[in-house]
């Protein structure tokens, strides 16, 4: 998301070879020592993450769902300390580096979640409640900015469509409405005008029923980073990442197709359906390549996919939809 101009280039070089050399030298200090023993079994993203505490569920040993395992995906992931150091989040800052280093006494817990609306069930869960009937799932999807940088998570969370099945939408829903926390007094950004608060985000109900549509509370086996959205956050990988909105508080099923809040700030540029379309340019730049995110600053960008390479599953769902405009 841009506002003043910034793009993937601002990646530094330095910053993510020093935390990789930091990385490295903490596993040969820890297999040294014996204590990391266990660990040399685990894949190397686990080795490199910093240790967690798994707040809202054990999200160890959760299942890979094989539908979403691709092979050469998986050699693609993004390494988790690049994933957590490089972030759009402007709750808490503007720049790439603000969330971490703003987001550190983030309060996640207790943590309610309204689901409400045009559905039969409305509710109010707190979160482990939300998550408790519901088996957690290891997906890993690509996931693209529209500032044209990219990465490969996997996510650990549960398809939105069991959610607003458990809801059970009314007949007159077409839209699902999401929103992250408001609390200025943790969130410094929302004291200022910068975007409309709290961020706001939708899609038409068929894109939320999609099976790749998934609510997250983790990435790389553990409960996720509160600047990557703890703890509860939506990824919808076929569209630009400020779809994936952060920290949800609500979800709303409505009848007509809401405003979101990068919509209402620059309408030309961040309209409603966002879909990952390599031919339609941003106004202000090409969407065709991207750059993957901790790949080094002098490395060549790659091609972007349509739909972001979810085109097979999503495609027919845009059969109307002219896919040389931006929508
Ligand atoms: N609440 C909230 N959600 C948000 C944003 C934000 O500023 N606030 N930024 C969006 C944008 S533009 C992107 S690219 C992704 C970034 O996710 P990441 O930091 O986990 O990579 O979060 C999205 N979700
Ligand atoms: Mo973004």
């Amino acid at each position: 998301m841009l506002i003043r101009r910034r793009s993937g280039h601002d990646i530094k070089s330095s910053e993510i070879t020093s935390e990789a050399v930091y990385q490295n030298r903490r596993h040969f200090l820890q297999t040294a020592s014996g204590i990391a023993l266990g660990s040399l079994l685990l894949p190397l993203g686990e080795v490199l993450a910093a240790p967690e505490k798994y707040a809202y569920a054990d999200i160890r040993g959760v299942k890979p769902n094989p539908k979403y395992q691709d092979k050469d995906l998986r050699k693609a992931i993004t390494r988790p300390e690049d994933f957590s150091a490089y972030n759009n989040f402007y709750e808490f800052g503007t720049d790439k580096e603000d969330p971490k280093q703003n987001s550190k006494s983030f309060k996640t817990k207790p943590w309610t979640v309204k689901v409400h609306g045009l559905v039969n069930k409305p509710a109010d869960y707190q979160l482990e409640d939300f998550l408790k009937p519901f088996d957690l799932e290891d997906r890993i999807y690509r996931f693209r900015c529209v500032e044209a940088w990219s990465m490969v998570v996997p996510w650990v969370g549960i398809p939105l469509h069991k959610i607003l099945a458990r809801a059970q939408p009314t007949s007159a829903a077409k839209y699902v409405l999401f929103k992250t926390l408001q609390d200025p007094t943790q969130f410094p950004m929302q004291k200022t005008s910068i975007l409309e608060w709290p961020y706001v985000e939708g899609l038409r109900l068929d894109e939320a029923m999609h099976d790749l549509s998934l609510l997250t509370v983790g990435a790389y086996g553990k409960v996720l980073p509160n600047q990557n959205g703890a703890p509860l956050r939506l990824i919808v990988p076929w569209k630009y990442g400020y779809k994936s909105i952060k920290s949800i508080v609500s979800i709303e099923l409505v009848s007509a197709q809401p405003k979101t809040s990068w919509e209402i700030r620059a309408p030309d540029e961040y309209p409603f359906y966002s879909n990952v379309i390599p031919e339609v340019p941003h106004p202000r730049w090409s969407q065709k390549t991207e750059r993957v995110l901790g790949s080094g600053f002098f490395s060549s960008k790659q091609k972007t996919l349509m739909f972001n390479g979810y085109a097979d599953a999503v495609a027919s769902i845009y059969s109307k939809f002219d896919n040389k405009k931006l929508y």
